[in-house]
């Protein structure tokens, strides 16, 4: 069963002006082109292809809202530091990701996608300096985790908390053997919830 049965996509946009309603709650999910947001999305609302993933980096070419529940949303953002299409297009997605990330007032937190394999890049840690700047609690979802032996996994895992220290909370996950979903599931409560607090 879905943990979200009311889920639902709400619609795409490529402009500001095409951003859904800024109130109630949402969280964005970010990080490099083919990192494995849209597949972390599926696993934490537990359906297939609700977020639309892909062997080609560059899937998701626009910002996609998704409601979970009533005033409660998830943001899946274009992925950045994807080299196969032109300067203008990756431009207007910097844009448009600075945009998003400058203008919505009801941003709450941030879940930040890292392939465990390439562990933390440039692309992340200017996110990571954003977020802090304006205090928006982050959690790193350190993805593919079944691609490492074990000991790697944990290793890497151990390397990336200490690098971060207090600016994110980190975890393994794994869309593939689903590693990870109740934490990840927690963190996206607790998020949302942190929000509605008076
Ligand atoms: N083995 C393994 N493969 C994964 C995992 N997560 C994602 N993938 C694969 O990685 C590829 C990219 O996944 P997506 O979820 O589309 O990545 P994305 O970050 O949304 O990519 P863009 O939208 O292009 O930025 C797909 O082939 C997925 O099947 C994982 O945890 N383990
Ligand atoms: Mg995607």
């Amino acid at each position: 069963m879905s943990h979200y049965p009311e889920a639902y996509f709400i619609k795409s946009a490529n402009a500001v002006s095409q951003f859904v309603t800024d109130t109630g709650a949402e969280i964005a999910v970010a990080g490099r082109s083919n990192a494995g947001k849209s597949s972390a999305i599926n696993i934490i609302v537990n359906r297939r292809q609700f977020a639309r993933t892909s062997k080609t980096p560059g899937r998701t070419q626009l910002v996609n809202f998704f409601s979970l529940k009533d005033g409660e949303r998830l943001v899946d953002l274009p992925g950045y530091g994807f080299a196969r299409v032109s300067d203008k297009k990756r431009h207007h997605w910097r844009d448009l990701i600075a945009d998003y990330f400058e203008s919505r007032q009801s941003l709450k937190g941030l879940f930040l996608i890292v392939d465990i394999r390439r562990q933390i890049m440039e692309f992340d840690q200017q996110m990571l300096a954003f977020a802090e700047l304006v205090s928006l609690p982050t959690h790193v979802l350190l993805t593919k985790a079944d691609k490492l032996k074990r000991g790697q996994a944990a290793k890497a895992l151990l390397e990336v908390r200490r690098d971060l220290g207090d600016i994110a909370t980190v975890q393994q996950f794994s869309a593939l053997t689903r590693l990870g979903e109740d934490e990840a599931r927690s963190k996206l409560d607790e998020f949302l919830r942190l929000s509605a607090a008076p």
